[in-house]
């Protein structure tokens, strides 16, 4: 069976839970469907021939034999490979570490949390034990969907012992903002494990930019347009907003016992002519239940005329009873129904009809099908599907939506009444609105919502996601082909080797040396001058180096190399040690007074950040800010210059860390002309970092060997990594013989 499984190409699911749970009762084992959000995702993609399952099915076998059967019969009828997980492991890590730590966390229940080291260190162990078990069914050409915050730690995992694998992640709950997430003790092992993925994806827009904020923040990874470089590797950020399985479920409605439920209820609630109000959740903290109630008493209060005119029907799953808080929300919230049933309840009416179980999908479509109102008001939710489920049910746009503003549906769900769960005055009103509003205004709302559902459903969602982890690895294998590797450095060193008259270009500040906090500071240590020197002196090579530093520093720093100077990114040229600098342009700095009080600005907002003077340009470096801030204000200042100097002939760069001024037609490019159109030459290299860089690679001409020294794009026709691998690769020129 195992050979079987490698052989084919396949994609593995990896979830805590499985798709279906084992439960014992009376000595027999049962097979149900797992509760919760995260198993109707899963059971939408079950579908999917090529789909395999790997997770807990929520049971610890009491000897081998029953481990056996259990395992033959999940593998042969569900597709679904079983982690077992023993009672001890479950306790420290799915209610530890994953729901006492991690859940409330990541639900802004900063207080709830407990950093217990013991729990962390089984987390750390499960996902071994899961990467185990992955690591036995995984083939070459296989995919890895890694579902949910039990698992942050297995992408990391797998990249390293698989490093060509494709991998991608999926996190069904908010990200935090990194003012939450950097609170956490082991935030960098999160995050690196999490990075170990091709693809991380979220429900929103803002889940993602949260955690792209703290890959910045803590490992100082940026990110371009949501994709950042790690060793090489392109790891693409972004949102994916969840749907349900509307086809799915329109096709249930419609089946005959479903109908005849539907009718026997519908029945029922004419004779009392009474509206629905409906809530439907896990019995979760973060679902803003005891809130809900409060908002619901508060109606009761405002609106006597709808006494006896309609029934809350609230409906909750009951959910990790061994965490103390959810048991302490189980008493809080079976007071509050008491109350208010006490308070306002009459003879044949009591207003909320609660109850606490879990009920099986099509026993619940008759309820969302015949609710006029829908309360759904968590104070925080990664996405919330029964939102989403009940709006599919509304066949015929009758019913309201009221949404918590903090869901992650409602950037979807605009059309819902939109509520501060906190503001119980909000709903309240919302209530009243919902329960008075006029049949064609909830026609509009839901036939909106209704469209954009059976749009983006899950089959959509999945889809979506595989398809992207697979564009995502052709991104990267591109890139692989741009890479100046072994192949293309020996044709480079061969060229080279022929060559009788070399031009080369060489960037300074991110191609030769790494940044330092300062510019001052990335002065050129005595092995670098070294090499340049061993490169000028041979009177084959023409060595240019062009810079963007001011003339007095970079010949300060390498004015005794044989090679001409390009400084202030072309305003100066020196061609020789033996000639003057020669100024390009008929240059003027004084508009530069002008420009100097708005830059200061910035270093005095934003600290660790300065301001160099050139004489022809004037530059903000923020690479000592902290990178969230510097970022942030670098787009501001750079938006605003641009719009402040319209209409000049001047020009703003944002360069690596750096947002420069200086005049325009000034650049990189113009600056090595004079050697460029010598027209003798028969090898060509130019590199550079940055994208002032590549003013110099756009005018060379097609054979000519230019290198990025860096992630991003270019019009360089190589890249390479570092510095160090510049250098790396100058060393190895130097060190060819005659
Ligand atoms: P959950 O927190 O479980 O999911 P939600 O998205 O609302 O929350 O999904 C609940 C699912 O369970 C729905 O499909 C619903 O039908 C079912 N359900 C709820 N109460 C039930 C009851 N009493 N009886 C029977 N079934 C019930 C997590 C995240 C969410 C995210 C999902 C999917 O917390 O934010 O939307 O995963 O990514």
């Amino acid at each position: 069976m195992k050979g079987n499984k490698k052989s084919e190409s396949k994609i593995i699911i990896v979830s805590n839970r499985l798709p279906v749970a084992i439960s014992k009762r009376k000595d027999e084992l049962k097979i149900q469907q797992s509760p919760g959000g995260l198993a109707t995702c899963l059971r939408a993609i079950q579908e999917e021939e090529k789909a395999i399952f790997v997770g807990w099915p929520g049971y610890w076998p009491a000897n081998y034999k029953e481990k056996k059967s259990v395992e033959n019969d999940l593998i042969n009828n569900y597709k679904s490979y079983p982690v077992f997980i023993s009672p001890a492991e479950i306790g420290k890590y799915y209610y530890g570490f994953a729901n006492r730590t991690l859940w409330p966390l990541f639900h802004y229940f900063s207080t709830y949390c407990a950093y217990e080291k013991s729990e962390w260190i089984a987390y750390k162990k499960v996902n071994q034990k899961f990467f185990q078990k992955v690591l036995d069914l995984a083939g070459p050409k296989d995919t890895f969907w890694i579902h949910d915050y039990h698992l942050m730690l297995l992408p990391a995992l797998i990249r390293k012992s698989l490093p060509q694998s494709s991998i991608g992640f999926f996190l069904h709950i908010p990200f935090p903002s990194s003012e939450i997430f950097r609170t956490l003790p082991w935030r960098e092992e999160i995050l690196e494990g999490l990075l170990g993925a091709d693809l991380l994806g979220f429900h929103t827009y803002e889940y993602a930019r949260h955690f792209l904020n703290s890959a910045l923040l803590l490992l100082g990874y940026e990110h371009e347009f949501g994709s950042i470089l790690i060793d090489n590797r392109i790891v693409k950020v972004e949102n994916f907003p969840m749907g349900i399985d509307s086809l799915g479920m329109e096709g249930l409605l419609g089946e005959s016992p479903i109908q005849k439920d539907i009718k026997k209820l519908e029945e029922k609630i004419w004779t009392k002519k009474r509206k629905i109000i409906l809530s439907v959740d896990r019995l979760d903290y973060t679902k803003g239940i005891p809130q809900r109630l409060k908002g619901v008493e508060l109606f009761l209060e405002k609106n006597p005329e709808w006494h006896n005119r309609f029934t809350y029907i609230m409906l909750c799953v009951p959910s990790r009873t061994k965490v103390r808080h959810y048991s302490l929300l189980k008493e809080e919230v079976d007071s509050l129904v008491g109350r208010i049933n006490g308070r306002f309840g009459r003879p044949g009416w009591i207003p909320i009809h609660y109850m606490y179980r879990s009920l099986p999908f099509h026993k619940l479509l008759p309820l969302y099908t015949l609710a006029d109102v829908a309360l759904v008001t968590p104070l925080r939710d990664g996405m919330n599907l029964v939102a989403k489920e009940y709006v599919t049910s509304k066949k015929d746009n009758k019913g309201v939506l009221v949404l918590s503003e903090t869901a992650g549906a409602a950037s979807e769900l605009g059309e819902a009444l939109l509520v501060n769960v906190n503001n119980k005055e909000d709903i309240a009103s919302a209530l009243t609105q919902a329960l008075d509003m006029s049949e064609e205004e909830q026609a509009r709302r839901m036939e909106l919502m209704r469209k954009r559902l059976f749009e983006y459903d899950v089959v959509h969602w999945a889809r979506s996601f595989i398809e992207r982890i697979k564009d995502t690895k052709k991104i990267q294998s591109h890139r692989e082909h741009r890479k100046l590797d072994a192949k293309w450095e020996k044709k480079l060193i061969s060229d080279f080797k022929r060559s009788k008259n070399r031009l080369l270009f060489l960037d300074y500040d991110g191609t030769l040396v790494s940044f330092g906090a300062k510019p001052e500071q990335a002065r050129p240590d005595i092995g670098l001058v070294r090499l340049l020197f061993s490169l000028g002196r041979d009177p084959r090579n023409t060595l240019v180096i062009v810079s963007g530093r001011d003339r007095t520093t970079i010949e300060r720093w390498l004015g005794r190399v044989p090679c001409g100077l390009v400084a202030e990114h072309g305003a100066w040229i020196k061609r020789d040690a033996h000639h003057d600098w020669e100024k390009q342009k008929n240059l003027s700095g004084d508009w530069k007074e002008q420009l100097q009080p708005i830059l200061k600005t910035y270093e005095f907002r934003v600290p660790g950040s300065l301001v160099e003077e050139k004489e022809y340009g004037i530059a903000w470096h923020y690479r000592k800010a902290n990178p969230e801030l510097g970022q942030l204000r670098s787009s501001e200042l750079f938006d605003y210059l641009n719009e402040f100097l319209a209409n000049t002939d001047l020009q703003v760069m944002h360069g690596n860390k750096v947002i420069e001024v200086r005049v325009s037609g000034i650049n990189k490019g113009n600056g090595v002309a004079p050697w460029l159109s010598e027209k003798k030459w028969d090898f060509i290299l130019a590199m550079g970092d940055d994208w002032t860089d590549e003013d110099l690679f756009k005018i060379l001409p097609a054979k000519a060997y230019s290198v990025k020294v860096s992630y991003g794009q270019s019009q360089a026709r190589f890249y390479l990594e570092s510095p160090q691998s510049t250098r790396n690769l100058l060393r190895r020129l130097t060190r060819i013989r005659k």
